[in-house]
């Protein structure tokens, strides 16, 4: 894809253009302020040189009103930078409601990207215009991190735990997926490209190809192979709580906190089920480390999920997402 020189990468997502704004804003902040000074130095350079005719005598004087400028006008300046770029970072760690879900599993040195209908993809993600995605990354190894420059976003993936990210798309085409973190032998090789399609291709391309099932039907397969369901009934009657509509409401502890049922609430109640004891239980849950990967810790998470979106569930109704 040669482009011809270009300072910037395309702006191709909704935050883009809004992290550039920010980012022009600070350079022009650095290049007025470094241009100043370099004028002044010069001037004072022949002003003041060896052997030109001015005043040397350097009387001790104050000027209130300078003080007051010369803190003033970096205060504010500071406080701009700091509120703009708080603003925005809260846009971009909050993805609203009605995102598109994607899991992403990075692994030396490759990365694994799963779409809800059950699609699997390694180091490509195809998605459609104008939707929000909402990525949920974790590792299988060491810490890597997803970066698409031409969406303005990046972020750690770090084994053990989950990370989100989100982005519109706001153009199609092809752009660069690097991981950003320094990850091994083979990390400058662990590049890939996120594909922008209109929705209706999109749809075309989930739909073509191999009869991937849904990951909450892995999941559910899965939850009766390990036996989960044993324990964990719908009718309550099992020694373990039901799972049914648990999935983002706030769970008691036995400890007397409380905690939201997210996906790492999921994820360390089935590798550490003593780390968090609900209330009420018993700790017989035996931990599943060792006998799930990262994959089935998800496709276990999309399951519990959909048993949350169960209509009966009091939870406020998620728009429909197209598969
Ligand atoms: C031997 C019975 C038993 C088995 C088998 C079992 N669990 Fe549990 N589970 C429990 C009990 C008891 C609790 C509550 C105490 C605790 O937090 O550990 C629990 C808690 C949980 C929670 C937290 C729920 C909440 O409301 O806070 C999740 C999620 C969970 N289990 C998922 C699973 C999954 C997934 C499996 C299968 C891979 C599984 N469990 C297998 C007994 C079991
Ligand atoms: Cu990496």
């Amino acid at each position: 894809m040669p482009q011809g020189l270009q300072l910037f990468p395309q702006q191709a997502s909704t935050i883009a253009k809004h992290v550039d704004w920010l980012y022009f804003f600070l350079i022009a902040v650095t290049i007025f302020f470094a241009t100043l000074v370099c004028v002044l130095v010069t001037f004072f350079m022949i002003r003041y040189r060896r052997g030109a005719k001015v005043d040397r005598s350097n009387p001790v004087n104050h000027s209130t009103t300078l003080e007051l400028l010369w803190t003033g006008i970096p205060l504010v300046l500071a406080m701009v930078i700091f509120a703009w770029g708080a603003v925005l970072f809260y846009a971009i760690q909050t993805p609203g409601q009605g995102a598109m879900e994607i899991y992403v599993v990075g692994k030396q040195w490759m990365w694994k990207l799963q779409h809800p209908a059950g699609k699997k993809e390694i180091n490509e993600l195809h998605v459609p215009l104008g939707k929000r995605v909402r990525l949920t990354m974790t590792s299988e190894d060491v810490i890597h991190s997803f970066y698409v420059p031409a969406f303005r976003i990046k972020k750690d993936v770090l084994p053990g735990r989950y990370t989100t990210l989100w982005f519109e798309a706001t153009k199609l085409g092809t752009f660069h997926l690097f991981c950003a973190e320094y990850c091994g032998l083979g990390h400058s090789r662990m590049i890939g490209r996120v594909v922008v399609m209109t929705p209706g291709d999109y749809e075309k391309w989930l739909s073509g190809g191999g009869n991937e099932e849904p990951l909450e039907v892995s999941g559910e397969r899965l939850f009766q192979r390990l036996a989960c369901a044993t324990c964990h009934r719908e009718d309550s009657k099992g020694r373990g709580p039901s799972l049914a509509g648990v999935f983002g409401t706030s769970v008691r502890l036995k400890s007397g906190a409380s905690v939201v049922a997210d996906e790492s609430y999921i994820r360390e109640s089935i590798l550490e089920p003593q780390a968090k004891l609900t209330a009420g239980f018993d700790p017989v849950m035996p931990t599943f480390t060792g006998q799930l990967g990262e994959e089935g810790i998800i496709q276990l998470i999309a399951y519990i999920k959909s048993l949350a979106r169960k209509p009966d569930s009091s939870a406020p109704p998620t728009p429909p997402t197209s598969h």
